[in-house]
């Protein structure tokens, strides 16, 4: 019998030593990269529709009164770069604000699955768009594809996920943006960034610990991914969902506490939990305005723009470097 057909492919090394770093500190941590497997972009996606997660319909609101002014800011035929590009939906309200100014459109995310479900819809909406997905990680270097060459590119980071880097994260990751955008043709580069604006954790606690416990699941959910990942026995009954606003740090936080005393394996290494120990699931920062332009700056980039939604939840930077 041939077994190699019915076995998970090999662990990805790099994969295993990230989460077994996380799982080996003082506070154990896990990348919050690893909720989206094909459960956790369906849960984030009901997530999205949360009476108490104004996020998405903010920027959404935010797009439908500036994607005119966003899109006008980009240089004719530029390729539409979008990082973590979940679904094109975003993307969207700023090619169809400006018929004919963008001339391609690059997709970049991690989940494999949603840049092929992205290109399909493409295809049958956009017939005339040249559509090229990238599958990376985008905190790694990043090459544009044969799609982008001979154009400016405008890059396009919606959704707050860099919410989800601490700062000198975000230095290294708008550094390197800004080695990707600039290898396009002309001008300087351009980068346009969604980010959630600071408000009271009134707000901010309800949308990131939901009455009908969706949030909860999509934190949970990261467990059951580790485990396929590392060949893990986590047990999700075993944690409960946690949500913190760390005023000190400025940023949301989800954590899994231990409901006991338990220990698991994880690709072959023990680990311990003590009873109402944690792990630190994701940090999503909410940035000020003077915040997020003093960080930019430090990478090199200089302020060019900024909107918000009328409720001012949700800002859009420009950025130009
Ligand atoms: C996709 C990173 C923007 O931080 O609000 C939603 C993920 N976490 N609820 C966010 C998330 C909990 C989301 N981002």
């Amino acid at each position: 019998m041939n077994e190699t057909l019915a076995v998970a492919p090999a662990p990805d090394p790099a994969v295993v030593a990230e989460i077994l770093a996380g799982l080996g500190g003082a506070q154990k941590t896990l990348p919050a990269k690893l909720f989206y497997d094909a459960e956790g972009c369906e849960l984030f996606n009901r997530i999205t529709r949360l009476p108490e997660y104004y996020v998405t319909r903010a920027e959404m609101a935010l797009l439908d009164r500036h994607a005119a002014a966003i899109a006008a800011t980009a240089p004719a035929g530029a390729a539409l770069v979008e990082y973590g590009a979940a679904d094109e939906s975003k993307a969207l309200r700023l090619i169809d604000a400006a018929p004919g100014r963008f001339g391609a459109y690059v997709p970049v995310d991690i989940a494999p699955g949603a840049l092929l479900a992205i290109g399909e819809r493409m295809r049958q909406s956009h017939p005339a768009l040249p559509v090229q997905a990238v599958e990376a990680d985008f905190l790694q270097p990043l090459a544009l594809p044969a799609v982008a060459a001979g154009r400016p590119a405008f890059g396009f980071f919606p959704g707050s996920t860099i919410g989800n880097f601490r700062p000198d994260t975000v230095l290294r990751f708008l550094s390197q943006a800004r080695d990707t955008l600039s290898s396009g043709e002309g001008g300087p580069a351009c980068f346009v960034i969604g980010t959630d604006l600071r408000k009271s954790p009134d707000r901010l606690l309800p949308a990131y610990d939901d009455a009908a416990g969706v949030t909860a699941a999509f934190n949970l959910n990261i467990l059951r991914h580790v485990n396929r990942l590392a060949d893990g026995t986590l047990d999700p009954e075993g944690f409960a969902h946690r949500a913190v606003w760390n005023s000190h740090e400025g940023r949301m936080e989800m954590h899994l506490v231990s409901r006991a005393a338990q220990e698991a394996r994880v690709a072959g290494t023990l680990v311990r939990f003590r009873a109402g120990e944690s792990i630190h699931t994701e940090d999503s920062y909410k940035h000020t305005r003077e915040g997020f332009v003093a960080l930019a700056a430090r990478a090199g980039w200089r302020p060019a723009g900024f909107w918000t939604d009328e409720d001012e939840l949700f800002g859009m930077h420009l950025l130009l470097g």
